[in-house]
């Protein structure tokens, strides 16, 4: 755990928790471990929370479980292009892929060095495109062996490249393990930031440069000069967990 800013009084009916999903809540694309679910649902009682993801509310909810997501103050699903409150969604930004957007993606699936394919490599959500050169429906064992392999081979983050550089007017992430997250220029994970007043306290996993928790970090230290806020740059849902006992 990288502890980026230490910042913040702790006067927690005040402070507005701030949460990632994969990573940081649950392992990448797996369900809540039972006993911090439990612990998760005491703990936030009388507390601001929000969720802040790049995921889709039907993979938050089957992650998550209903109970927390309905709990929270608002879940902001699609990095905050689709906002929910109490279940309703109240806010979305239309954003659908383009023919060409789609032709490029194609052509940079085709060409991967990756070969071990699976399908659904083009996830439309709402207001966010998430994009797989091994495709969302591979088992967990395959999405083990791209996430090492990406590491060494930095993949995602050459196609992050690519897309920003052919279609200027996106922006393109890392988020999970497997995929990467495109949205339309600046509306990126900070614009959360807009209508959260307060202290905040951030717990994301993908904090580094090119990850998609990097713009709220970017644009609190950078921006945020009158904003109380500490940044936990956590590496897994046990480290949040840990935190979490001592707030
Ligand atoms: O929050 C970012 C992404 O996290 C997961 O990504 P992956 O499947 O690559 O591990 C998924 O929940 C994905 O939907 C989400 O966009």
């Amino acid at each position: 755990m990288v502890l980026l800013v230490p910042k913040i009084k702790m006067v927690t009916n005040k402070i507005n928790f701030l949460f990632d999903i994969d990573g940081t809540l649950t392992p990448s694309r797996s369900k809540i471990d039972m006993r911090f679910k439990d612990f998760f649902l005491k703990w936030m009682q009388n507390k601001s929370v929000y969720l802040v993801t790049g995921s889709d509310k039907e993979k938050t909810i089957e992650q998550v479980g209903i109970e927390i997501w309905q709990k929270v103050k608002k879940s902001y699903q699609s990095c905050g292009n689709a906002v929910y409150e109490k279940g309703n969604l109240i806010r979305k930004l239309d954003f659908i892929i383009t023919e060409k957007l789609e032709k490029y993606l194609t052509d940079l699936l085709n060409k991967s060095l990756w070969q071990e394919k699976y399908s659904v490599h083009i996830d439309q959500r709402i207001g966010l495109i998430n994009f797989s050169t091994i495709g969302r429906n591979c088992p967990t064992e395959a999405r083990k062996r791209y996430y090492e392999w990406d590491k060494k081979n930095k993949e995602r983050e050459f196609i992050c490249k690519k897309v920003e550089k052919e279609f200027p007017f996106l922006e393109a992430s890392i988020g999970g393990e497997i995929s990467i997250d495109i949205y339309p220029k600046g509306k990126n994970k900070a614009q959360v930031l807009d209508e959260i007043i307060g202290p905040i306290i951030f717990f994301g996993d993908r904090c580094e440069e090119g990850g998609n928790d990097y713009p709220i970090v970017q644009r609190l230290n950078r921006e945020e000069k009158k904003r109380e806020y500490t940044i936990y740059n956590v590496s897994n849902f046990n480290e949040t967990w840990e935190i979490l006992r001592k707030i």
